[in-house]
Order: structure tokens, then sequence, then C-alpha cells
């Protein structure tokens, strides 16, 4: 048995009817979500993002960090915040989800962070395009992977890491991949990856490198356990899998009416009510947001915000009329994009609940008119 093999034995799933334990409710709390009701602003508020951190948020001295940028480059760089910030400006608003969102909701559960539907967040991310920095450096022609290590240290499955993505050398020098220092307009927080973190828009979270302190160029694929392990799509124990790549498309509703505290269900009087959200796509641009108010029996066409091109790599909004009638309703929303790609109503398994994008549905209790 190879060690890839023992560490993937190690990922857990959860038996039947075994709930969420513990050690998930610990991750989940470090880990929080978007409270589904943030989707109404274009730009998420800083510290309503999502937030997804492997080990621990790292202690980094703004002053006296540098990057390092090694391997197959002609000119090895050491660049300070003070260098970074010299260089030419990029800014962009970008969406990021984890690749885990949705998790819980498969069955069996993989035992991992147990996402709901809420691993998501938009900002604009401010920093200096990355293309040119490998340029400079006189990267190989030969490069085949560009790998981004952050300052954050642990254990999973057994194997002792930084946290460590490797990229695809086109996706490196795509225009849009930066280095990013500022989320909407202030400094990073820490646990955004302060100072400075890589943001590959329509990727993803994992390949959005926080607390970055390295980057290295390699002449062959790399193989480390983020890539390797982590995050693939598989169903069968010993099959690698696929690795995660761009995001695929989701829609999100934003819940309507208002919450019971403890089960979340929702309430709305009836009558006229606006359903609103947001919906996305890493592969191509959304087409089509499709709302069904009858447990997934018909759907309707939401309306969409115009193509926005100004925001590609953002979510867009959706808006859908809804007479609400007295009683219970089961509320779906789904996205296509321009692939044709559209949400499955059924899940597609997988052992990770990695990239899945099984629909939502809010139960609402409808009121009598008063
Ligand atoms: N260094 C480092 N970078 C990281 C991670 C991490 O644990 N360590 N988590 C990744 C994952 S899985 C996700 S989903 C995103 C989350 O970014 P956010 O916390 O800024 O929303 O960061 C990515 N970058
Ligand atoms: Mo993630």
């Amino acid at each position: 048995m190879t060690e890839t093999e023992t560490y993937r034995g190690r990922a857990r799933i959860a038996g039947e009817g075994e709930g969420v334990g513990l050690d998930e409710l610990a991750l989940a709390t470090r880990n929080h979500g978007l409270p589904l009701e943030a989707l109404r602003w274009d730009l998420t508020p800083p510290g309503l993002h999502y937030v997804l951190t492997h080990f621990d948020i790292p202690a980094v001295d703004p002053d006296t960090w540098a990057l390092e940028v090694t391997g197959a480059v002609e000119r090895p760089l050491r660049l300070t915040l003070a260098d970074l910030q010299a260089r030419s400006s990029a800014s962009a608003r970008v969406l990021l989800e984890c690749a885990g969102n949705g998790r819980a909701r498969f069955t069996p559960r993989p035992v991992s962070q147990p996402w709901l539907l809420e691993a998501v967040g938009t900002a604009q991310w401010g920093g200096t395009p990355l293309a040119p920095l490998l340029t400079e450096a006189g990267m190989s022609p030969e490069a085949v992977d560009v790998v981004f290590t952050g300052a954050d240290h642990g254990v999973e499955r057994g194997v002792e890491q930084d946290y460590a993505r490797g990229l695809p050398v086109a996706e490196a020098l795509r225009p849009e991949t930066m280095l990013a220092w500022s989320m909407n307009g202030e400094p990073l927080p820490p646990q955004h990856g302060a100072p400075v973190r890589l943001v590959v828009p329509g990727w993803y979270g994992m390949a959005h490198v926080k607390w970055l302190t390295r980057i290295e160029v390699l002449t062959e694929p790399f193989t480390g356990y983020q890539n390797a392990v982590a995050y693939r799509v598989a169903t069968e124990a010993g099959d690698p899998g696929e690795p995660v790549t761009r995001i695929r498309p989701r829609a999100l509703m934003s819940p309507p009416g208002w919450p019971d505290f403890m089960t979340r269900e929702r309430f709305v009087p009836a009558g006229p009510v606006t359903l609103t959200g947001r919906a996305w796509s890493g592969r191509a641009p959304v087409t089509r947001v499709e709302v069904s108010t009858d447990g997934g029996a018909a759907w309707a066409d939401a309306e969409l915000t115009p193509d926005d091109r100004a925001h590609p790599f953002a979510w867009r909004a959706w808006s859908h009329s809804w007479t609400a009638e007295p009683g219970t309703a089961e509320l779906l929303v789904r996205a296509t994009d321009a692939t044709g790609e559209t949400q499955p109503v059924d899940q597609q398994w997988n052992r990770q609940g990695m990239a899945n994008t099984l629909v939502q549905r809010v139960p609402v209790t409808v009121l009598p008119p008063r």
C-alpha cells in the first residue's frame, strides 16, 4: 500500500443515522458560514464572509513578512509587502465558495467541516497580478505547476504539512490571478490570510492560499496532500478521482419571511412574496435561474439582473414573485450556466462531499392573511 492509500483510507463516512459529532461542531464554530440573509449585499460585509481554515490562523508579522519566489525560475525573488505594493495594482470582485459546501446534506455524510449551504461570500480583492512577477523571476518554459504555500501548519489525516496547493501554470498566468492584500478596501483580516493571499477567480476556495509565504515553480505536477488526496471527487475508497477545480453553477435563496429560532423553519404571511437570492458559476456565465414553489414539481424562470461584464467572477442577483397561499410550501432554486450544466435535484454523492451542487430546499409555513 502506498502512503497515499494509507491516508486516503482514514477519511470517514458517517454511519447510518449518525448525527454530527463534537469534532464536526468544533470545526463548524471555527469555520463559520455566510448567514444566508447576507446574500442581500453585492459585497459581503467583513465578518459575514465565510471562513475556512484547515489548521490554526498563523501569527504573521507584516513588517518582517516576505514572499519567496523560487523553484524553476532564473532569478529567485524575495519580496516584502512594500515591494509588492509598489507593483502594478489589480482589483476584482470575486466570489469564493468552499468546495465542501453542501457536504452535511449528503447521505451518508462525509465526516469533515459540516457545511450546509453557506460556505460562500463575495469580496472586492485588491493586490497585484501574479503573472508579471513570474515573468520577472524568469519562470522556466518547462513549468507545469506553481505551488503556493501558506504559513499555517498542521496534520491532516496523519500527514504533517504546511498548507500548500499546486496550480496549473496556465491558471497562474491568467491576468485575473492575483496576490491580494486587501479585502473590501481594507487590509486583509487575519482569518482571510493577512498579509497576502492568492486569489484565483473562478476556482473553489482551496486554491486561494492564505498567509502566503512561498511560490515555487515545478516542472512536474505537484503531488502534495491538498492536491493529490484532499480535493478530489471520487466515489470509491481506492480511486484517486478527479481534481476539484472551478466552481460549478449554484443558486441560493435569501430565506423569506422570518425564522423559528431553533429549527430555522420560515414563516411568511399569505400574499405576494418577492423571493430573492444570488447565482454564480466559476466556469461560465449563469444563463438561467429557476424557482419551484411546490417542492420541485413545477419550475418557473426567475428574473436575473443584467449580466455584469465588469464582475464576471462575482454572483448575480435574481428575483421571483410568488403568491403564497396559506399552508406549507417547499421552495427550491437552481442555476444553469453557459456550459449547459444545471444543479441536480437529487444528490450526486462523492466520498469527500466535494463540488456538490444539490439544490437548496426551503420549507415555509404560509400563515393566514392578517
Ligand atoms: N494557507 C491556507 N490557505 C487556505 C486554507 C487554509 O486552510 N490554509 N483554506 C482554503 C480553503 S479550503 C478555502 S474554502 C478558502 C477559504 O477562504 P476564506 O476563509 O478567506 O473564506 O481558503 C483556502 N486557503
Ligand atoms: Mo474549502
